[in-house]
């Protein structure tokens, strides 16, 4: 099997990066008010939740996936999110937890950017008032550049030697000094793409240098913002502050701490909630469910959640996070089965076992080798025993239920 998407969290101390992954996943990592609560990085599964394909043929019955889960046709596709140690400004010359930690990001393929929006933690994490988050989108950019920028400029000089020597091309010699940050040929290419008359890397003057390194951030680390903590009287102001001066970027308005509590209410039986709704009822909404009945106190704070979060926001946001960050990725959750025409697996009735998340316009046969490895694939085939072409391309509805034929005899 192919690497796992994984979706690395960032921001500074007690922003909410723990809260934030407890939210999404089954983690339980330590959450403090303190700054670097968090040491080593937690790493645990989140669920995407997607039209499952079982529902466009009326199969939900019989879906049963290997891995996550498939609920009356909403598909929960695992995804790994990754916690880090909180960020602080110059990081990158070993502040606060320092490089250790931008290194634990290399494998991440975007970044949640969880920015405290309530103003109440400075920008080491420490507890304040009316502090400005605007300042946090910036800084933190900066540091994942300048993090990634000293790296390659401690080796420039041996780099360009041995670029001249070897007669490289730049995608070559650029993808041997980036292929550490997971990068592969393909996203080095783009970002050389996007800078206009490129030249020879032994010419680039430092500016290039820079202007190479913004490109390869932007397509190795796409970042969503996440304005935590939104339940903060203090928040809607900054959020404005915020849209109104990165009106392009991807924002989620979310309050990790409430997607915590909800969850843990329903587990209790007091609610019933819907994780990425707004709907929480209780035994005083729905009398004849088996839920437990409420003191004025829990009472008192439902009704606070329903209207500092829910009734104005729709939401936590939480699971709204997971879906703007693979949108943000263009992923696609492809089928792969080995029964083109009842979708089941190698073996039993259970149909769409397995799924992954795969980029748009990836071609079949790339998928076909992260799910198959090296073997000699003989047809492709999508919906109806359709064939599909080697390199024709997955897309939204198309091409994203695939059954590969092997050459017998070809696994190694
Ligand atoms: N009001 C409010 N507080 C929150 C929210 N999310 C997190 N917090 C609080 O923020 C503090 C820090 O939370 P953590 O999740 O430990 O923060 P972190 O970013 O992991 O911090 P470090 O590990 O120190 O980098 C805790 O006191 C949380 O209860 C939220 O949505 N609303
Ligand atoms: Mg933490």
């Amino acid at each position: 099997m192919g690497r796992e998407i994984v979706i690395g969290l960032v921001g500074k101390p007690s922003s909410g990066k723990s809260t934030t992954l407890n939210a999404l996943t089954d983690a339980n990592a330590k959450i403090g008010a303190f700054p670097f609560t968090t040491i080593d990085p937690n790493k645990a599964t989140g669920y995407l939740e997607v039209d499952c394909a079982c529902k466009r043929f009326g199969l939900e019955a019989s879906c049963k996936p290997t891995y996550g889960y498939c609920k009356h046709g909403k598909r929960g596709v695992p995804i790994m999110l990754l916690d880090v140690a909180g960020l602080v400004p110059n990081a990158h010359l070993g502040r606060g937890l320092g490089n250790k930690f931008l290194s634990d990001l290399t494998e991440a393929d975007c970044l949640i950017h969880i920015v405290d929006v309530s103003g109440t933690t400075d920008s080491e994490g420490k507890a304040t008032r009316g502090y400005d988050p605007l300042q946090d989108i910036e800084w933190l950019q900066d540091e994942i550049f300048r993090w990634i920028l000293g790296n390659l400029k401690e080796r420039w000089g041996s780099v360009v030697r041995k670029h001249v020597g070897t007669k490289s091309t730049t995608l070559e010699t650029l993808r041997a000094q980036l292929g550490g940050y997971y990068a592969n040929k393909n996203l080095i290419a783009k970002c050389l793409d996007d800078i206009p008359n490129l030249p020879a890397l032994q010419h680039w003057d430092e500016e290039m240098i820079e202007t190479v390194v913004r490109s390869f951030m932007k397509h190795k680390f796409p970042t969503v913002l996440a304005m935590n903590k939104m339940d903060h009287p203090d928040s809607d102001k900054n959020v404005s502050k915020i849209i109104l001066r990165y009106p392009d970027s991807k924002c989620v308005l979310t309050s990790s701490i409430t997607e915590i509590l909800l969850r843990k209410l329903a587990a209790q039986k007091y609610i019933k909630y819907e994780p990425g709704t707004e709907f929480v009822d209780t035994k005083d909404d729905l009398p004849d469910e088996d839920l437990k009945p409420l003191d004025d106190k829990l009472r008192n704070r439902i009704e606070n959640i329903r209207d500092l979060v829910l009734y104005r926001f729709g939401s936590t946001g939480t699971v709204q996070l997971l879906q703007t960050a693979t949108e943000l990725l263009q992923l696609i959750p492809v089928y792969t089965v080995r029964n083109i025409h009842n979708y089941t697996g190698a073996s039993g009735s259970e149909v769409f076992r397995n799924c992954l998340l795969v980029k748009k316009g990836t071609p079949v046969i790339s998928v076909a080798r992260k799910v198959m490895g090296d073997v000699t694939i003989a047809a492709i085939e999508t919906v109806g025993g359709v064939r599909v072409g080697e390199e024709d391309t997955v897309d939204v509805n198309k091409n994203d239920i695939l059954s590969f034929r092997i050459v017998p005899g070809s696994h190694n």
